[in-house]
């Protein structure tokens, strides 16, 4: 398979209008029919992309074409001597129902139970028929769907124009829909299925009302209530945020429960991962449930930031990924405690971004090439991407950062086009910001560096900060880039700010001069962690224990103990902490924090998962020596607050249900501090567990309940296993909870993981559930990095490799720090991904690993 570059992107030779298209369901195949009304851009062979088709006819201009007329290469079909304008007719015949990769139109489901539905970005259109299939190509939709009528739900996107029986065959229907936006082909989508639906309405700023629907299984229309408030909250906040009102008379989520990924932002016509937009109380946890809001709203988002202005070509895609992850954490923040949005958004980056950046699949934010682009919607693209508009944002402040957007908006509405375009709208107020682009080329993560002087004779703080990021091989030798440092001056007797400043930090060493400074200060730095940055300041352990009383804002606070905690668990590598000092600190602000803010103060006892703190050993990584640093400080900290456990647990007592912050902030504490008890061994916390389980009022109670139960153990931990399954056995969402609780326990093994993926409702075709066995499993990298552990891995991407290269090679994805890891597990690890190499086919696995084994 070749590269693909940036560097060569070429505009399409060919315009596509409009597109109809015809696309007839039946037992064991589909036929597509298209036209196709396209005009001449530039000179050149008319190219269209398909894949797995079969063609049957085209015509051109009335004309039929034969073989001699154009050329079938693996992947394309082209047509030389075309004329400017052209009406190209092609029928192509393809089989939904084998479709296992979850890509272009697939059947779901099995049995009686099966519905088609579609998935096209990045390039499964091609998959459905020949066409220019680039994001840069634009058309009008209209598309005619036939079925049997055991299928009564026939969606495409825009508005439905025309449904009704198909002469001569009394079991078969159809609609038409006609969408009239300009879209991309990856923005196409349809379902075909017997589904109910869950209605409501929308009143646009401009006094548009829009039927909003959100389609699923008939069991589980009353999960879609949570789904459908976060749409409207959605709409009227990017009314109010960005002053974007939404387009079509018509907005249509769909819930499938085999799909890849959280969800697709198709044009009118969403669909969704059952996982993302099915919640109610008693089935999804707190923490689920609220995700489920922030993929409705991103989603959402993208109407405008990906589909009204789109990418010119893969390569852009953080230009709607990054600024729609940016929009979806500011609409999150709105909807809980700012501070905790942010420690929680900051903690996945750390883990899983961070990581990224640091071993053999680094990238730019911008790629520049690529085998295969579904190998590229990684956290870099995504999460760092959103990172460097928030600091644009910060940078602009709220209203210059508006007029940007709205000029984005002006500029681009109804366009193909690149990072560059972006910078250049957002940089209206300030050429400044177009110095962000190193952002997107650079891969790796800066270490930023400090210290400071003070000089008590005049007054002077000085900072010296400094920047490096390693140079990632491939790449050009990294430049120091636009880091802006939060930062705030503290006094160190009456604890409070002195100065605030945003320090540019645009070189490769810089000093800044604070001055009329009273007395040495204690400095807070890269406050809301106001660039993706790793920062190594030389503070002394009660520095940060100083600024966790002091700090005003809570993500600053969660910070500093998390610095703590890093510094004591690194040790060897490095720092000297001893734990007393964070133990104390911790033990002082806990008990006011329980009472101010729950949910905050479940986050200040966090300790780093072994992943994250994986992701910041380069060698020598030994998963056994983590995962026992790790629990003996959780035991320490468990054991220092050993007679707080019980007050508090009493303080945060169950009540009936409610979805406000402070309700899911009580359940986050209350679950934590019954692992804590538990793990202090407490007496009576294991009645507090059963009992907690037995009379939970929702899932977040039960489920927490019985995780703790799992991972400590306890006696009755199977029968309550047993009990779980027996009480949602109907219900795959909860059942994939069950697996994944058995999967990443503390205690889990190979012969466990091996029997979960033996039992009977254990499925190789729903991502869900390979994912609560699989991906759970990497929660425990002491069982994972093992000869049984890595076979067992190692097989599940085989398996998958032919049937569902997307998943394979994500789930490869993980394996990419094999590198850090000690001998002999490095060695054992090498050898079995070179076995795998020789195992697989699949472009998108291939890339990875050879990537991974750099
Ligand atoms: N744009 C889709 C992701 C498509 C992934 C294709 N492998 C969902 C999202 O980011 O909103
Ligand atoms: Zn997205």
């Amino acid at each position: 398979p070749s590269k693909i570059n940036l560097k060569d992107y070429k505009k399409p030779s060919f315009d596509v209008e409009t597109v109809d298209l015809d696309i007839k369901l039946f037992e064991d195949h589909a036929q597509v029919d298209s036209t196709l009304k396209m005009v001449r851009q530039t000179a050149g062979d008319l190219v269209l992309f398909g894949e797995e088709l079969d063609l049957i006819a085209v015509t051109m201009n009335g004309k039929p074409l034969t073989v001699e007329d154009y050329q079938q290469q693996a992947g394309t079909l082209t047509i030389a001597n075309v004329p400017d304008e052209l009406v190209l007719e092609i029928q192509v015949r393809i089989c939904p129902q084998t479709n296992t990769a979850l890509e272009g139109l697939y059947m779901a489901g099995s049995g009686d139970d099966t519905m088609f539905v579609t998935q096209c970005e990045p390039e499964g259109f091609r998959k459905i028929t020949f066409y220019p299939d680039r994001p840069d190509v634009l058309a009008i939709f209209t598309t005619r769907l036939e079925a049997d009528k055991r299928y009564p739900t026939l969606l495409a996107n825009g508005n439905l124009v025309e449904a009704g029986e198909v002469a001569d065959a009394p079991d078969r229907h159809y609609a038409i829909w006609h969408d009239p936006t300009n879209k991309p082909s990856y923005l196409f989508a349809c379902v075909v299925a017997d589904l109910d639906v869950l209605t409501d309405s929308y009143t646009t700023s401009e006094g548009r009302d829009i039927l909003l629907e959100i389609y699923a299984k008939s069991a589980d229309i009353d999960k879609c209530d949570v789904g459908m408030q976060a749409l409207k909250d959605s709409m009227k906040w990017d009314e109010v945020n960005y002053g974007r009102a939404y387009d079509l008379d018509r907005y249509m989520i769909v819930a499938v429960s085999q799909f890849n990924m959280g969800a697709m932002e198709n044009k009118g016509l969403n669909i969704f991962n059952t996982a993302c937009v099915l919640s109610s109380p008693e089935t999804t946890t707190d923490s689920r449930s609220f995700s489920v809001k922030a993929i409705i709203a991103h989603e959402y988002f993208h109407n405008w930031t990906g589909n009204r202005i789109t990418c010119r070509d893969w390569f852009q895609l953080c230009l709607k990924e990054g600024f729609t992850v940016y929009r979806d954490q500011s609409f999150s923040a709105d909807q809980q405690s700012s501070a905790v949005q942010r420690i929680d958004d900051v903690a996945t980056l750390r883990a899983h971004q961070f990581a990224e950046d640091a071993g053999p699949l680094a990238h730019p934010v911008r790629p520049e090439s690529f085998v295969e682009i579904n190998n590229f919607y990684t956290t870099t693209v995504y999460e760092k991407g959103a990172e460097i508009v928030r600091m644009i944002a910060n940078t602009l402040g709220a209203d210059n950062f508006r007029k940007g957007t709205d000029e984005y908006f002006r500029r681009y509405d109804g366009q193909a086009v690149t990072v560059e375009d972006f910078l250049s709208a957002l940089s209206i107020t300030d050429d400044k910001i177009e110095d962000f682009i190193d952002w997107y080329r650079q891969p790796g993560t800066p270490v930023v560096s400090g210290h400071q002087d003070y000089d008590s004779a005049t007054q002077t703080l000085t900072i010296t900060l400094s920047q490096q990021t390693r140079h990632v091989s491939g790449f050009d030798a990294p430049k120091p880039l636009p880091i802006p440092v939060a930062t705030a001056l503290f006094d160190k007797d009456s604890g409070d700010i002195v100065t605030e400043r945003m320090l540019l930090l645009d070189q490769a060493t810089q000093t800044f001069v604070f001055e009329n400074v009273a007395g040495e200060p204690v400095v807070s730095l890269l406050r809301d962690f106001s660039a993706p940055v790793q920062l190594n300041y030389d503070y002394q352990d009660e520095d940060l224990a100083f600024l966790l009383k002091h700090e005003t804002n809570g993500f600053n606070r969660w910070q500093v103990t998390q610095m703590l905690v890093n510094r004591i668990l690194l040790q060897g590598r490095g720092s000297k902490s001893s734990p007393d000092v964070y133990l104390q600190a911790v033990a002082k602000t806990l008990p006011t924090l329980a009472t101010d803010d729950a949910m905050l103060a479940a986050r200040l006892l966090d300790i780093p998962s072994a992943q994250e703190l994986a992701s910041a050993i380069h060698t020598d990584y030994d998963p056994e020596l983590v995962k026992q640093q790790r629990e003996g400080l959780y035991q320490q900290l468990a054991d220092a607050l050993k007679n707080q456990w019980a007050t508090l647990y009493k303080q945060l007592p169950m009540q009936s249900y409610e979805d406000s912050a402070e309700a899911r902030g009580t359940r986050a504490l209350r679950n934590v501090v019954l692992d804590m008890a538990l793990t202090a061994n407490v007496d009576g916390a294991n009645e507090w567990a059963q009992q907690q389980y037995d009379n939970a009022s929702c899932m977040t109670e039960r489920f927490g309940a019985l995780k703790v139960m799992v991972n400590h153990q306890l006696a009755d931990a199977d029968a309550y296993l047993a009990d779980f399954y027996n009480r949602f056995q109907n219900n795959d969402l909860v059942i994939d909870l069950w697996f994944s609780v058995q999967a990443s326990a503390d205690t889990v093994t190979t012969e466990a993981i091996q029997s979960l993926l033996t039992h009977t409702d254990f499925d190789w075709n729903t991502p869900n559930r390979v994912r609560s066995v699989i991906s759970a499993f990497t929660s425990q990298p002491t069982v994972l990095w093992t000869e049984e552990g890595l076979d067992i891995y190692i097989a599940v991407i085989k398996k998958l490799d032919d049937a569902n290269p997307v998943l394979a090679s994500r789930l490869l994805q993980v394996l990419a720090r094999w590198n850090t890891l000690s001998e002999p597990r490095r060695q054992m690890a090498h050898d079995k991904l070179l076995d795998l190499q020789q195992a697989v086919s699949s472009k998108h696995v291939l890339e990875s690993l050879t990537s991974v084994l750099g």
